[in-house]
């Protein structure tokens, strides 16, 4: 069956390539596995990192996977945010399944739903709809996340941050992501508020991640390469403007409760998103924002 809902995630497999897959968990609207053969002919494998340590029982954001970070990127920075968590709601929130977008040979595509809560309105009280698309194709995955702002003309406008929080499965020791050179980055390992809202330019043909980095790039190619000796996946984005590389090596990763023991050997976060400054949205305005992954090797 191409698309199963099975309780708390919605599985979907390819139509004609057995051991493709995709499952999502409705909470956060997690991607929480990716298997797919590369574009030069690998078998299916498994290329996204959760921590076994992961909560996937709703306690907790999805340590791994893709975690779909909305409205707030980090710790909110804008006014209308204060009330929000870390990476916003999108991620700690239980999505529901609307449809199955498309069912064919070329693949399947399912589609979610959010839209405000109680709690959420306590926190965020502006009128939207959230649709996130996730489309599982032979050597591709592709999420597509639409925000809507569903107020009247008289309804003030309302401001946010989005990003897909990827946790790409990889040796994290020899991975390099190109093309980030002469970009512009904020670097959130420096020790003060100030050196970290100093923006560097990135010198680097290839952004290694063997020391702890935690890089926000802004006004980026919006297309990525991540290479090591025996794969690669690139990400191939629209509308997404930024992009964050982080991976904690064991100078932080090891302080994190639910990372596995040495989990950050096994994976490098690369983030496509608009996340330095806002996009602001008026009433009947609908956002959209793509990424296409592909396995290359
Ligand atoms: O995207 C990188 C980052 O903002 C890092 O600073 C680190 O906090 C990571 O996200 C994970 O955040 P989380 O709230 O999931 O622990």
């Amino acid at each position: 069956m191409p698309v199963t809902q099975k309780g708390d995630r919605v599985v979907l497999q390819h139509p004609k390539l057995q051991g493709a897959s995709a499952e999502i968990l409705y909470y956060g609207a997690t991607v929480i596995s990716w298997k797919a053969p590369s574009v030069s002919g690998s078998e299916p494998a498994e290329r996204l990192f959760v921590s076994g340590k992961a909560a996937l029982d709703g306690s907790k954001p999805v340590r791994g996977g893709i975690p779909v970070v909305f409205p707030a990127f980090g710790a909110p920075t804008h006014p209308d945010h204060a009330k929000l968590s870390q990476h916003g709601f999108a991620r700690n929130n239980i999505w529901a399944y609307e449809s199955t977008v498309m069912d064919n040979e070329a693949g399947v595509s399912v589609k979610l739903t959010l839209d405000p809560t109680d709690a959420i309105k306590a926190r965020f009280d502006h009128p939207f709809h959230l649709e996130y698309i996730v489309t599982l194709a032979e050597h591709q995955l592709t999420t597509d996340f639409h925000v809507k702002h569903t107020g009247l003309s008289t309804t003030p406008p309302f401001e946010f941050q989005a990003l897909f929080h990827n946790y790409i499965r990889a040796p994290a020791n020899d991975v390099h992501i190109t093309p980030l050179k002469g970009v512009s980055y904020y670097d959130k390992t420096e020790a003060t508020e100030e050196a970290r809202a100093t923006p560097k330019v990135e010198s680097r043909e290839g952004v290694d991640v063997k020391k702890f980095t935690d890089f926000v790039y802004e006004n980026a190619p919006g297309k990525y390469d991540i290479v090591w000796p025996s794969g690669a996946i690139e990400i191939r984005t629209s509308n997404l403007k930024d992009v964050v590389v982080w991976n904690p090596q064991q100078e932080t990763g090891s302080k994190i409760a639910d990372m596995e023991e040495g989990g950050w050997e096994r994976y490098v976060c690369v983030e496509p998103g608009y996340v330095c400054g806002f996009v602001k949205l008026e009433p009947g305005q609908t956002w959209r924002g793509q990424q296409v992954l592909t396995v290359k090797v």
